[in-house]
Parts: structure tokens; sequence; C-alpha cells
């Protein structure tokens, strides 16, 4: 920090209501280069390394790709010298523990911070204050200018709470500051006085609330004035903590946007824009017109859903009953915005209509999207068809307004974490054939290809991948006591339960698998073990019911004579960042089947390839950028394209025709509705056999014979494992591009504005 202020340095500020971090022990050791020793320290005293890791409670504040995609952003701005500061939430509970009971996913809660948290440092001297609810009231001060006071209801204290997050080989270091809401004793005193205790304490407890509890859900927003107030909380802590220390350095914020950028991760920091004036204009005095052009120019926006229902609204009454100084804001921000696009239009109502930041209706609701586009310089999706996707359909207005403010910055994921310390098997080969430049330049990997016919570095490197399988088989047994072969094919899907996402048709290609082999007992397959992991929002019954039968079925399928073990399927439960960490290195096959066009990237996909796994995906997210650069011939795909999914469905799709043209697609939903899987239940999947028939809104049904056909190719490549292995190597090679430094080059050249800072030691102490 002191190098950056001596230096008057510009700061990315990242603000993200979700940091998947995962362990930080064995990742500090490897950046810090002090892993071995502290090893051989251990081994000396008798200590077994891996068992006190694996004491280390877990920080998953996080639900899935946008959560890991931040931590995996720290990391990589730590090593490449970025200044940067993580914003976010310490939530209490964090994404529930996730049990099976005969099959059924139960959510336990996640009481992280029960023995502490070691890697924290509380800065209670840093605290700020939050307003929430009450009234406004406008008034002319002494030089007769218009300004606007905010009387609160209630204000809650955000605590700020800092962990340090060290590069790779590097002495900078990330700073992740998490805010924890308190209740201020100032008001409550009132309650006291009057002998009215269980009010005051009810206050405090209120208060304390907002950081309680991570909303549970991925891509499906829950309108709770509760979630409002926590987006709200952080985003006001971290843009006051921000000019506290702009001003410290340089007294006044005319020029804040030179200093630093603010990425929004997603809507869900977007109150941040009208926060911003409102601390410009009504706490720091500055002009509308001064304080809107310092904003803009601060904020820049990353979408992650096409999903519709995904994008946040807020119902203007609870907004305003919460925030009422901000949807003042806000309605000046869009009267101001409307006039000129009427301006631009002229008599284009429908689309004023369209770009308003309020939806009219019998509810009206602030579409943040909207807010977060208006109020930032930069606009990003997170793979080259979401971006497409995006300027095509769901931000096209804004994006005919604005083309200039429209970027593809394609994700990426840490090798650090992903690579040298999940797998040190392959990172040891690796680095033995190449040296170890690729750990900060995994564009380097491509100097695997050289070694793509030295026959004796593909046995080392099947060699490595075997025993992989063999240590996740082992973990496998002790955590469902199923024994799988680490010899069969691991063709794996881990990631959050979604009808996007598909898991159901990876389990139509299982149960069509295995008709096969009741229909012929001797038939010659390809022996798979089928590995799933991922939770289910609570609330989300049809996922729930999905992991039920992914279960069902492996309790049937694993037992099976017939079967003889060429086939297992295995529920993993609690998938999470470590979890993670077993699985890649232990694949052969990915499978990344979204229905294409909505899968905003995926980034489990790019842990896959660059572990050696091949792909079996649709053309969808950044799975087109993985085939491009590890080329078509060493990727599976499959499936209809987004352009075909949308001309299919304006043309009234009818997903009974396949049934009926298609004697194993029928054979399959036959043995789903028929009960076979759950005896004791016989009907427990019929709706959703139904739902196949007659919406299939994901297109299962479409895809499903175009999928079976490819999985047949990827088993015959597995079959001649000369090639397999030379086809893994090439995508491990070719992976370099997906490195989140890659990432975060791009963001800091094209959005950000931001330079590399060296920290030499003797500067910061
Ligand atoms: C408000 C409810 C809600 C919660 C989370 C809506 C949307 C979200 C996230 C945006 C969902 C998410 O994690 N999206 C994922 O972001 C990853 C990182 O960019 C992408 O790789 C995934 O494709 C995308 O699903």
């Amino acid at each position: 920090m002191s190098t950056y202020q001596q230096q008057h340095v510009k700061v990315v500020c990242y603000l993200s209501a979700e940091f998947l971090m995962g362990r930080h022990l064995e990742n500090c050791l490897i950046n810090l280069h002090l892993h071995d020793r502290v090893q051989q320290v251990l081994d000396e005293l008798g200590l077994d390394f891996e068992q006190l890791l694996e004491k280390e409670e877990e920080p998953g504040l996080g639900n899935g790709g946008l959560g890991r995609l931040a931590a995996c952003f720290l990391d990589s701005m730590a090593t490449l010298d970025i200044p940067a500061v993580g914003y976010g939430i310490r939530y209490e509970f964090g994404i529930f523990h996730q049990e099976l009971h005969n099959g059924w996913q139960i959510e336990i809660p996640d009481n992280w911070l029960r023995f502490g948290n070691p890697w924290e440092l509380e800065r209670r001297e840093q605290a700020v204050e939050i307003k929430l609810g009450g009234h406004t009231e406008a008034y002319h001060d002494a030089r007769g200018r218009y300004c606007v006071s905010w009387i609160p209801d209630r204000v809650i204290r955000a605590i700020p709470y800092d962990t340090p997050v060290p590069g790779y080989d590097t002495n900078n270091v990330s700073m992740l500051r998490l805010w924890k809401a308190e209740g201020t004793t100032e008001l409550n005193l009132e309650a006291f006085n009057s002998g009215n205790y269980d009010d005051a304490v009810a206050d405090k407890m209120s208060s304390e609330t907002i950081s309680k509890v991570l909303y549970p859900n991925d891509n499906t927003p829950q309108g709770r004035e509760l979630r409002l107030e926590q987006q709200y909380f952080f985003v006001s802590a971290s843009l006051q903590d921000i000019i506290r220390r702009h001003l410290m350095n340089h007294g006044h914020l005319e020029r804040l946007h030179e200093a630093i950028a603010v990425q929004l991760n997603d809507t869900h920091p977007s109150v941040a824009v009208p926060e911003l004036m409102r601390l410009l204009i009504d706490e720091h005095h500055l002009t509308w017109d001064n304080a809107w052009t310092i904003t803009q120019r601060t904020f820049a926006y990353t979408n992650h859903t096409l999903l519709p229902e995904a994008l946040e609204r807020w119902p203007v009454g609870m907004f305003q009953r919460t925030l009422p100084r901000l949807m003042e804001i806000i309605y000046e921000i869009n009267w101001r915005f409307l006039a000129n696009v009427r301006a631009w239009y002229p008599g284009d109502d429908t689309r004023a209509r369209r770009l308003s930041l309020i939806e009219e209706g019998a509810e009206p609701q602030v579409r943040m999207a909207h807010l977060a586009c208006v109020g930032s310089h930069a606009i990003n999706g997170v793979a080259a068809l979401h971006t497409q996707l995006l300027k095509q359909e769901t931000l096209r207005d804004f994006y005919e307004l604005w083309p200039e403010k429209f970027f593809n910055m394609t994700n990426g994921v840490t090798p650090r974490r992903w690579l040298l310390q999940s797998n040190p098997r392959l990172a040891n080969l690796i680095s033995d054939r190449i040296g170890n430049d690729w750990i900060h330049d995994l564009r380097q990997l491509r100097r695997l290809e050289d070694s793509v016919n030295d026959r004796e570095f593909l046995q080392r490197w099947a060699e490595v991948k075997h025993q992989n399988k063999v240590d996740l088989s082992r973990y496998i047994y002790q955590q469902t006591r199923i024994e799988v072969d680490p010899h069969s094919l691991f063709d794996v899907q881990v990631k959050r339960i979604h009808e996007y996402k598909r898991q159901l048709l990876a389990v139509m290609h299982i149960v069509t698998l295995y008709n096969w082999l009741k229909h012929n007992p001797q038939l010659n397959l390809v022996p798979r073990t089928f590995i799933f992991a991922g939770k289910a929002a609570p609330g989300y019954y049809r996922a729930k019911q999905i992991v039920k039968l992914i279960n069902a079925v492996g309790s049937i399928i694993n037992h099976d004579p017939d079967v003889q073990g060429r086939l297992k399927v295995v529920f993993l439960p609690n998938f999470n960042v470590s979890l993670g960490q077993r699985i890649y290195p232990a694949a052969d096959l990915s499978e990344q089947i979204s229905t294409a066009g909505k899968e905003a990237s995926g980034t489990g996909n790019m842990k896959f390839t660059m572990n050696g796994a091949l792909t079996i995906g649709t053309y969808d997210g950044a799975n087109i950028e993985i085939r491009e650069e590890v080329g078509p011939e060493n990727f599976f795909l499959f499936g209809l394209r987004a352009e075909d999914i949308a001309r299919r469905q304006s043309r009234g799709y009818r997903p009974v025709e396949f049934w009926s043209s298609n004697a194993e697609l029928r054979a399959v939903l036959d043995r789903f509705s028929s009960g076979h899987f759950t005896p004791d239940q016989p009907n427990l999947f019929q709706d959703l056999v139904s739902d196949l028939l007659q919406r299939d809104e994901y297109m299962l049904m479409a895809d499903y014979q175009s999928y079976i056909d490819c999985q047949r190719e990827a088993a015959a490549a597995y079959r001649d494992s000369d090639r397999w292995w030379r086809m893994s190597l090439l995508n491990t090679a070719r992976s370099g591009k997906f490195s989140s430094d890659r990432t975060i080059a791009d963001y800091s050249e094209q959005i950000w504005e931001v330079k590399p800072v060296p920290v030499s030691l003797s500067t910061s102490f």
C-alpha cells in the first residue's frame, strides 16, 4: 500500500458480492515459494502435511463461476503487480454444505468462522456508517445551493476485515477487504433510555443479519429486501473507503477516475452508480455534471449471464423504502438519459421505453443492468459468443447507442491453483520438460507440442493421469463406499445443478449405455466412471430432483450384474473449490453440455483442459474458444448452435417428435417414467419426463442423438490410447489463452488503463 500511495498509481477496485477463495494455506505457501521447505520440516516432525491442509475450513463466500472468477482475478492481479483491492461481504455463513440423504440434497449451514479465521485482520478503526430507510429533505445551503439530506431510520456500522492474497513470485499482494455489519449503539441509546430493551437489542440484531448469510442462488435472483440491503451495504462501505483513501492522498475528488478503476462484477454491486453520485453530490458538494463525468469514467460493468430470469430488477416501492435518496438519484439519471435518447431517436417512444432504467407495469421495477450500462464507460461479456449475444440481444439497444463501450474479456483461471497446486504430478512433468516459466506465462505450455510424438513422454503423461485417478478413486471410496476402476474412462460433470447446464442430458446418455448392456450383456463397451458433483439452489425443486435422479440411476446401475462393473455412477457430495482441486486432475472427459447460447463462458471447462482432459461440449460460451485453441480434431463437438436454437424456438418446437422417431430415446424416457430407478416411488420422475415431451425449454430432446453419437466417438478415441494421450497433451499444451493472467492483462490495457507497479520489499517497510 505505501508503495502505491507514494507513487500515486491507479488502483483497481473489484466490487463483488462473492469471492470463492478456496483454502489459503497451501496456495500462500506455493506463491511464497515456501511449500517444499514447510513440507520437509513437517516430515521431520513426523506430521502429515496433507492432514494439516485438510484442517483448514474453506471460505465458501460464493456460489459458483462468478465468485471463483473474482478469486482467480485477485491471484492474477497480485501476480502481475496490478494494484488491486477486492471489496465484498464477510458472510458469517457461506454457501451451505451439501449432504445426501437417500439420494436427496440436504443443506447444512456453513459456520466457517466457528474456530476463528487466522487469515484476516480486523480494521475497526476504518469502520464506516451505512444509512438505510427513512426519508429525504431538500433545502438551500448558506450559498443558495439546492441540497438534499437523507434522514435514515437505521444506521449500520460496516467493519472491514482484510485478507492479503499473495502473488506468485512477486512481493506484491492483492487485498481482499470484506465488510461485516454491526449495529450502531448510538441509535439504540434512545430505546435503552426509555427502558425498551427488547427493541434496542432487536435493532442491533437485525443490523447484524445484513452480513449473516450468502444467498445460495445461482442465476435466479431472490427479490428480497435483505439482499438489496446486502448489496447497498457493501457498495456504500467500499465507496466511502475508496473516497477516504483518495482524499488522504489527493485532497479532492475532481480526478477520482484517474486514480481508481471500479469493476462491477455483474449487477449485484450496481447500486454503486447512484451511491457514488450521492457521495459526490450530497457529501462532497460536487455539481451533478462533474459527478456524472467522474462516475461514468470510474465504473465498468461485467455481465455474466444471458438467462433473462437472472437479470436483476428491484420493485420501485421496495427500493424507495430502503434507499430513498438513491431512488431520487436514479429518477434523475433516468430523466436525463431518456431526454438524450429522445433527442437521438426523435419520436421513437418504444425505444425509450425499452431503454428506461424503470420498467413500467403493475409493479414498476428498477432494471439494474440498465443502471450499470448507463453509469459505466465499459461493458463486457465473458466469452466471445456471450459478448456477441449481448450486443445482438440482451443489451442491443445500448450497443446501438454506444458501440464503443462494448468489450469482450474472455474469462480465465489461475494456473497456480488449478495446475501447479492441484496437479503437482503433471506440473512436475511439465517443468521437467520445458522449465517453469509456464507458471507465470501459460502460453509457454505450447512448447510441450515438441513432445507430442515422444512415446516415452506420452507414457509418463498417461501415468500421471492414472495416478491422479487412483487418488480420486480412493477418495470416492472413502466418501461413498463405491468402488471404481481407475482404468475406466473418467467422465466428469461438476458445476452447479441447473436445467440449462443439462446434467439430465448426461443421465440420458448413461441410461442409453445401460439399455444397450441390458439388451446385450456381451457388448464390448469402453468402461466408464461417471462422476457428478454440484449444489442445487435450495428452492429449486427441479435441480434437486435431478440430484436425486443421478443417485437413483447410480444405485441401480452400480449393482446390476449385467453391467459387470463396466458403468459406475458417482455423485460426490459438497462440490467446492477443494473438491474441484481433487477432481480436475483426474478427469479424462470434461462434460460441457449446456444449451447453446445459455452458458456465458464457463470456467470449469478451462480447468479441465489445462489438466489434460478432453472436452465433449456444445458450441457455447468459452467452449468455442477452447476448441479453436486446441484444434477441432482434439475436441468433441455436438449439438445445435445458438442460431439454430433461436430459429427452432421461433418456429414452434415440438420435442415429442423426437420421442416418436427415436426408439432409443423412448426407451430412456420409459426407464425414468416407469419407476425403474426408484421402485419404491415409481412416479417420482413422471413430471420430469412430461416436461421433456411437452416443453423441453433447454432442448435436450433435440440434442440427444447428436450427443450419443459424439460420445461414441469419444469412446473410440479412448480405446486408441496413443491417440488419446496425444490429444490430451495437446489440450494442455494449447490451454495458455485460458490463464486469468491473460484476462487481467486485457482488462488492464483496454478497460482499466492500469500498469504494473513492481513492489520492492525495501519500500514497503
Ligand atoms: C441474483 C441471482 C444471481 C446470482 C448469481 C444471478 C446471477 C448470478 C451469476 C451471474 C451467475 C454466475 O455465476 N454466472 C457465471 O459466471 C461465470 C464467470 O463469468 C461464467 O463462466 C458462467 O458461464 C456464468 O454462468
